[in-house]
């Protein structure tokens, strides 16, 4: 908030508090592929229309009723929506709303500097012009279904840039009534592209999980690093390497990585949500992914 007496969304570009890394300083990096930071946008302001090679993620932490357009479509944000801003696909965000919207954004930023494979350019005009009505991509993607004819409108990167929480929510908690959890994970879902089945963006894998009330955990390591953000409820992590181990307690909107290769395993005894990302497919998709459930 007070960064946002600081400067403005439209002097800013993009007004965020980088989550720093403290072993990668000065990187603008979370794990060592990853970027992630949570951005402000007040009420009136825009972030003006651009596009970037790197791929982007919002999950949405607090407020409600700012938007993101992408492909002429705008997506309402509501806390625990995740949204897509495909690689080079112009978007601009806006909030129309009373009140501040904050939310995490999780970009592939340091995995493209690696490969040395970035451009960015700022579009003609701050926001792009509305061509269709909201909740048309989720319409033509989102129930299982898919238009008979017609190419993946965003390449490799899914058709749909918006999952509201209320639909994956409600899948959780009926796993959770009816099904039985995972001694790892809980109840936990992947996100998908509905045309491929696969990872929604071709460099970062998205979950959703809900721990049961009074959820014990089994380890496991793996060697994606993941950023958590907390939805709802308390939990404990607890991450250990070698002889080295720590424990964190988290509630609402907390956020924490589990480092590759790091031992976690959690706990919640009044139940939660939890919001994960990663560069699984990335990994897949040169073979070198490994997963061990201890
Ligand atoms: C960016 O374009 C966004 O589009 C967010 O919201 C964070 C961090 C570095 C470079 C570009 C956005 C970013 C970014």
């Amino acid at each position: 908030m007070r960064a946002g007496e600081a400067i403005t969304a439209g002097e800013a570009v993009r007004r965020v508090l980088i989550l720093e890394n403290p072993a990668l300083r000065g990187q603008s990096s979370i794990t060592q592929s990853l970027y992630a930071g949570l951005q402000l946008i007040l009420p009136g302001e825009v972030a003006p229309s651009h596009r970037h090679v790197q791929s982007a993620l919002r999950f949405i932490v607090e407020g409600s009723g700012a938007y993101t357009a992408v492909g002429g479509e705008r997506a309402t944000m509501q806390p625990g929506d995740f949204i897509i801003t495909p690689s080079w696909t112009l978007h601009d965000h806006g909030n129309e709303s009373g009140g501040p919207v904050v939310w995490l954004d999780g970009l592939d930023i340091p995995l493209v500097r690696f490969l040395d494979a970035g451009f960015a350019e700022n579009d003609t005009r701050p926001s792009q012009a509305v061509t269709r009505t909201e909740g048309t991509s989720l319409a033509r993607y989102g129930h299982n279904m898919a238009p008979v004819r017609g190419d993946a409108p965003f390449g490799a990167t899914s058709p749909i840039f918006s999952y509201p929480y209320e639909r994956s929510r409600e899948a959780l908690h009926k796993l959770e009534r009816d099904a039985p959890a995972d001694a790892w994970d809980g109840v936990k879902l992947r996100y998908i592209n509905p045309l491929t089945g696969g990872s929604p963006m071709p460099t970062m894998a998205t979950f959703l999980q809900r721990l049961p009330a009074g959820f014990d955990g089994k380890p496991w390591r793996q060697t994606d690093g993941a950023v958590f953000s907390v939805v709802e409820g308390h939990g404990e992590v607890l991450i250990e390497r070698d002889a080295q181990s720590q424990r964190f307690e988290y509630g609402p909107r907390d956020h924490f990585v589990i480092p590759s290769w790091h031992t976690a395993r959690l706990n919640s005894s009044a139940g939660c949500v939890l919001f994960s990302f990663s560069d699984r497919p990335v990994q897949q998709a040169l073979g070198i992914h490994r997963e061990e459930r201890l």
